[in-house]
This record gives structure tokens, C-alpha cells and sequence, in this order.
């Protein structure tokens, strides 16, 4: 069965259109230009659990969560679990969650306006999804007050009452990444301006009407359709009674994974792409990498990672590697770029032991903030757990884990299960070292993402490395499928998954557990016992998440 994964070639070798009305002219207030920004409502949803979403501004419009599955802290999943993110934002299943505060709408007629919000948006086939909607359930035209996204990968409609509206295309919006949404509303220049990431989207000019809508303002619902709700991520949700400009937006950091990533990278080329992929999260603010731990005993493999590392700017990067691990593979690849490229540790091989390092920089941690990515065998995350106290914490490792991790997404096991066609066998990272595997699918005490060998297996990508005297990473590919080759992405995808969520790619399967069921560590998704476990269920087309991959593996260094 380990062939199964090793063998190479295995298997698989705005256009924006008004459609809202505009009605007769209507008296504006004489707005100062040089107003501060007036605040009329901010609901950050950082409040973390319970009910109760808080509006921090001056007249306490909170919200109320509507329908979520959970209401208690810290669902920590990257998406699908319907309740409060451990990344202080709201996380929405796209079927009946919603906020619903007691703003009036009302409130904005006869003013300039804008609307802010920080969202990520999980599903590109769903049609209505509302950031910002109205309580009415009438769904009579004046009433209407939608902005959200409409058709298609990423199209934002903004339908507001009798000030009218307009659909534009942005495509990223399902790409899995936090985006900004504005809509500004200014009644002396009767413009209404949709803004995305800070640049301006479309402009709907000459609108003269009036805001006729009466109810409250629902976040990530509209009151008149059950089935319009948002799917994904929201945060900082900001109304403001002046016509903003760009540099008067809310400016928030976006959430950071805190990677440590464990990996087997020896006996597969993926493993490369995987951590030329958190490399470029890295780059982009999306990521940072506390620490790579090596789960494979090839005696190459520390320092061919560590070349990896240095190849991408971060020499520094801690390596930590298990001991007396159970499997030490012969690679095609670690030896030559350990020996082509820059690294410290053919020179210093005298690395921390993986579970001594894991305790340290958990150690140092805020809690739950760190995410473990796991792409080979679980034997340094098993053997984590079952550490004792010792210098850097006085907690146990279940105790350790619970406190400082948010989830560890792992790339393992055939789901719903590994003993059935098409593929029949237990899968190559748990059956491997299968004692570590029932460890940690057992006891992991924070939430786990499973990506199965099924998601991967279709997803082709490297084959584009073209450079590999410069680039290990396009080196190892090469010595492992011969240039010009893909490989299948396991590992890309686990990664992509860890910092991402769905990302618009993938479902998850919630509402169950994992079980391990024999000696060689086959695996069963079973319905009960219900734990905060996920895996992922492929939603679209391979080639889609492939190129998105694709463009990250080659992506060269940051200069
Ligand atoms: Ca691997």
C-alpha cells in the first residue's frame, strides 16, 4: 500500500448594469464636507461567544445571532462551523445564519452614507448571499436593501431601496481571502460608489432618489428570503453618516495563520510544493511559519528543507525533527538539493528533537493561535500529546495543544472511508506509523481538518518549475517527475486548505468523527460521536484549484 502514494505517475499522470430605480429628487441635509466621520454603528464581531453581537458605537444598536449552530467560543475550524472564529470574525454556513441588530434603517435616509465590512465568501455558485439586508419579509421593491454577493465567481450587487443599484463583477471574492467591502452613498454628489479592497468598483451617478426602506438592517441575511444568506467569513461591520473616502475606510489587520508545518518531505515531491505554498502566504501577509518539523527519517531531508527555506528568504525558520521515527524513506530528490543549495544544516546537523521544539514555540504562543499542518505520518504530533511537562510549559502535551492551538489540518486517510472502492486501502501517511494515527485522531484535543488522498489525487500541479539550477523546489520536481511533469497535490492542497478555508473549492463535511478501524490505520467517518472535525469534499472543478496552486509553487522568491 505505501507504493501506492510513492510510485511515480501513479494513477493520474464589471460588465456593471444599473438595475435599480431612480425616483424624483428628494432634499438632502446640508452635509459639512469637513465632518468627521459619524460613526452610526460598528459591530466588529470580536465579541467571541454568546449571543450578543456588540456595536461599539454610540447608540448600541447590537445585533442578535440568528440560527448559528454554536454560540459558545472559539469553533476554531477555518470555515463551515456556523459560530464564532477563534480570528475574531463571525463565521456564516450560508443557510440560515444571520445577525440581526436593531438599527433602523431609517436612519440613513436624508444623509450621505457608507457601508464597511471585512468578508470572505466560501461558495462561487451561490446566488444572493447578503452582507448587508433588510428585516422586512414583505420582499415589496421599496423595502428592498441588499449588498452582497448576486451570480456567478464573485459579482456584488448593491440594491438600496429607491437610491437605486447596480451588479459588478469581482472575481476574487470566493478566492478564500479577506476582502473589504464599501458602498458610499453621497447625497450632494448623487453618486452611489461600490469600492472593493480600497479601489473603486463601479459608480452609479445621477441617483436622486431616496432610501424608502423602514425595517432593521440584518447582517449576512435578508428578512424577506430565507434561503439569501451568507456563506463564510464576516468582521468588522461599520455604518458611517458621511460619504467616506478610501483613506477614511477602516483599516483592520487581516487574520494571520501561524503555521508549524510537519512534513515527510523525502519520499514525494509534494511536500516541496506544500512549503513553497507557505512560503508565498508568507509573502502575502496571509501566513507566517513558526517552525518546519521533518517526520521522515531520510537523513537529506532536514537539510534539503531547510535549503527550501533559505531559498525563500527565511534561513531562520526553526527545524526541528523526530526521533527514532518509525519510517526513514529513500528519495529521489533531498540528497542533491541538500547538496545544490544553501542551508545550514549539512554544515550543523545537530537539530532539536520535534517534540522539544513543538513544546517551545507553543509555548510561546498567544493562545489559540497556531495552526499545525501536518502533510506526512503523525508521529511527532502523537508523540507531542504524549509529552509531559518540562522547561517551556508545565501542562501536559494534550493540555499544551489545547491551549495553543486552533486547528491542525492533515493531510491523511480516504474519506468517508478508506477500505471501499475507488481506492481500497488504508492511505499512505496513516498507515505508515498507524499507532500515531489512532493517537492523534483520538485525542487531538482541538478541531482537525481532514484532506483525503481523494482531493489531491486530481489536482495536478508543478509542471510548469522551469528553473531548476535556481530553485530547489523546481529542482526536486524535476528529479521526481521529470521536467515539464505535474505531480498530484496532496500536500499543496492541505497548506492551501490550512490558511485558506474552502476557498470557494472545496465543501466541508461536518457533523461527525473520525474513527480508525484496523491495525493498518483504515479510516471511517462515522455520524456520532459529533466532534469538531471536518473533511473536505471537492466542490470545484480540480483545474480551478490546480492553477490557483500552480501560481503559488512557481511564484518566485520576494525580493
Ligand atoms: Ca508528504
Amino acid at each position: 500500500m505505501k507504493c501506492l502514494r510513492f510510485v511515480r505517475f501513479f494513477a493520474f499522470t464589471a460588465t456593471a448594469a444599473f438595475t435599480g430605480t431612480v425616483s424624483a429628487q428628494e432634499s438632502v441635509p446640508n452635509l459639512s464636507a469637513n465632518t468627521a466621520p459619524s460613526t452610526l454603528a460598528y459591530w466588529k464581531f470580536a465579541d467571541g461567544s454568546g449571543s450578543v453581537a456588540t456595536d461599539s458605537g454610540p447608540n448600541a444598536y447590537n445585533g442578535t445571532l440568528v440560527s448559528f449552530q454554536s454560540t459558545a467560543a472559539d469553533q476554531g475550524l477555518p470555515s463551515g462551523t456556523s459560530g464564532w472564529s477563534s480570528e475574531q470574525r463571525l463565521d456564516f454556513n450560508g443557510t440560515a445564519d444571520e445577525v440581526s441588530t436593531s438599527l433602523p434603517l431609517t436612519r440613513l435616509a436624508n444623509s450621505s452614507f457608507t457601508l464597511e465590512a471585512y468578508v470572505t465568501h466560501n461558495d462561487p455558485n451561490q446566488t444572493w448571499s447578503p452582507i448587508f439586508g433588510n428585516s422586512d419579509t414583505s420582499g415589496i421593491e421599496p423595502q428592498i436593501f441588499f449588498v452582497g454577493k448576486n451570480q456567478g465567481n464573485g459579482a456584488l450587487n448593491v440594491n438600496l431601496g429607491g437610491l437605486g443599484g447596480f451588479t459588478a463583477n469581482v472575481p476574487t471574492l470566493t478566492d478564500g481571502r479577506v476582502h473589504h467591502i464599501a458602498v458610499v452613498y453621497d447625497a450632494h454628489a448623487k453618486t452611489l460608489t461600490l469600492y472593493y479592497d480600497g479601489s473603486k468598483i463601479f459608480t452609479q451617478s445621477g441617483v436622486t432618489g431616496k432610501l424608502t426602506t423602514t425595517s432593521n438592517l440584518l447582517i449576512g441575511g435578508v428578512g424577506h428570503d430565507s434561503t439569501q444568506r451568507w456563506n463564510g467569513f464576516i468582521s468588522n461591520v461599520r455604518v458611517t453618516l458621511k460619504a467616506l473616502n478610501p483613506s477614511q475606510f477602516l483599516s483592520v489587520p487581516y487574520p494571520v495563520k501561524n503555521l508549524i508545518i510537519d512534513t515527510d518531505m523525502s519520499g514525494d515531491v509534494d511536500d516541496c510544493g506544500m512549503v513553497a505554498i507557505a512560503h508565498q502566504f508568507a509573502n502575502n501577509g496571509e501566513a507566517r511559519i513558526l517552525a518546519t518539523m521533518v517526520n521522515d527519517g531520510d537523513p537529506w531531508t532536514p537539510a534539503c528543507l531547510d535549503a527550501i527555506n533559505t531559498y525563500y528568504g527565511r534561513p531562520n525558520i526553526p527545524i526541528g525533527v523526530g526521533r527514532n521515527l518509525p519510517v526513514t524513506t529513500t528519495s529521489p530528490y533531498t540528497q542533491q538539493v541538500a547538496q545544490s543549495f544553501p542551508n545550514r544544516v549539512i554544515k550543523n546537523p545537530n537539530l532539536p528533537d520535534a517534540v522539544e521544539l513543538y513544546r517551545q514555540i507553543l509555548a510561546a504562543q498567544p493562545d489559540h493561535s497556531v495552526v499545525i499542518v501536518s502533510t506526512g505520518f503523525l508521529t511527532n504530533i502523537s508523540n507531542l500529546l504524549k509529552s509531559g511537562p518540562d522547561q517551556y510549559s508545565s501542562l501536559n502535551g494534550v493540555d499544551l495543544v489545547n491551549q495553543k492551538v486552533s486547528y491542525a489540518a492533515i493531510m491523511g486517510g480516504v474519506y468517508p472511508q478508506s477500505s471501499v472502492p475507488p481506492f481500497n486501502f488504508a492511505e499512505f501517511n496513516y498507515t505508515n506509523d498507524p499507532t500515531a494515527t489512532l493517537e492523534v485522531v483520538s485525542n487531538f484535543p482541538r478541531p482537525l481538518v481532514f484532506d483525503g488522498f481523494e482531493i489531491g489525487v486530481n489536482i495536478l500541479t508543478g509542471s510548469t518549475l522551469v528553473d531548476p539550477q535556481t530553485n530547489p523546489v523546481a529542482l526536486a520536481y524535476q528529479l521526481y517527475v521529470g521536467a515539464g511533469n505535474n505531480r498530484n497535490s496532496w500536500d499543496p492542497s492541505c497548506v492551501f486548505t490550512a490558511v485558506r478555508g474552502l476557498a470557494g473549492v472545496w465543501k466541508a463535511q461536518t457533523g461527525g468523527s473520525l474513527t480508525i478501524t484496523d491495525a493498518k490505520a483504515d479510516d471511517l467517518w462515522v455520524s456520532s460521536p459529533v466532534k469538531n472535525q471536518l473533511y473536505l469534499v471537492q466542490y470545484s472543478d480540480p483545474s480551478v484549484v490546480a492553477a490557483t496552486l500552480e501560481q503559488l509553487i512557481t511564484a518566485p522568491p520576494k525580493k
